[in-house]
């Protein structure tokens, strides 16, 4: 069970930038459910579309695993399939506990852990690949390269699921779905005081693009079909099949 987040409940004099330590991963499945719009559903769906791409004696890669759901959620769905689990993240806190829970969630499954930056991974005879609110963090211009070197390492047929935060598309939508978003966090029980410390702790580090962008950007890296499966206020997760 883990622990419910208040790393931004007491007053601070100076918001530092977010980054993902000990104190995150101790806290991030309550942090993440409650700050992002339909995660679990994400979470839980993300599997089948998985389990329609796959391809047995493939990899599948989690790019930002943090503590693995992704991953276990298509391992729940394959099943004991051919598959070689590839999970990656640079912070050593979320991957040290990522590889705690996945050692006694998936026993017996073939899963490889690397700490590093998902910028420098080769992906390699891949069916399948996850970035679920990863790419967000990726500094701007490295982003096109990021998802040529996935396209690049698919097998025909193939699939990446892209989740983000977006933008909107106009001034008037993105301030509509941005006031919905503060609500629907309050609503989880997160104070003003906390919103709005988390908000400036994120401000340099998480750079969301519209979903045209993200649109846009996939069909340049070569991805011939590119689907908005899931939407809840500005949370989107794409399908992009090679
Ligand atoms: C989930 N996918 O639960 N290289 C490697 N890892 C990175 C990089 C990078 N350049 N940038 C960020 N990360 C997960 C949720 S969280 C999303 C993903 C969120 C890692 C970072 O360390 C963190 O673990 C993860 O990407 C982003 O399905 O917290 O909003």
């Amino acid at each position: 069970m883990s622990k419910s987040d208040r790393i931004y409940a007491e007053s601070r004099s100076f918001v530092v930038d977010f980054t993902f330590d000990r104190a995150v991963a101790e806290v991030f499945p309550d942090m993440i459910r409650r700050s992002v719009p339909g995660y679990e559903t994400v979470i839980s769906t993300l599997g089948v579309l998985a389990q329609s791409h796959f391809r047995p004696a493939t990899r599948v890669y989690d790019l930002g695993c943090s503590l693995g759901a992704a991953t276990l959620s298509v391992h729940r769905c394959l099943g004991d399939a051919d598959a070689h689990y590839v999970l990656v993240d640079n912070a050593s806190a979320m991957l040290g506990r990522c590889r705690e829970h996945l050692d006694r969630l998936m026993p017996g499954a073939s899963v490889e852990y690397r700490e590093a930056d998902i910028r420098a991974v080769p992906v390699e005879n891949a069916s399948v690949v996850i970035l679920n609110f990863t790419i967000q963090f990726v500094p701007p211009g490295d982003r096109l390269a990021l998802l040529e070197n996935i396209h690049a390492g698919l097998v025909p047929g193939g699939c990446l699921i892209l989740s983000e935060k977006v933008l909107g598309e106009d001034p008037g939508e993105d301030r509509c779905f941005s006031d919905l978003h503060l609500r629907f966090k309050a609503a989880n029980g997160y104070s003003d005081l906390e919103i709005s410390q988390k908000r400036s702790a994120l401000e340099r580090v998480l750079r969301p693009d519209s979903l045209a962008q993200h649109q846009e950007r996939l069909s340049r890296a070569g991805f011939a079909s590119i689907r908005t499966w899931f939407r809840c206020l500005n949370f989107v997760s794409l399908l992009a099949v090679k």
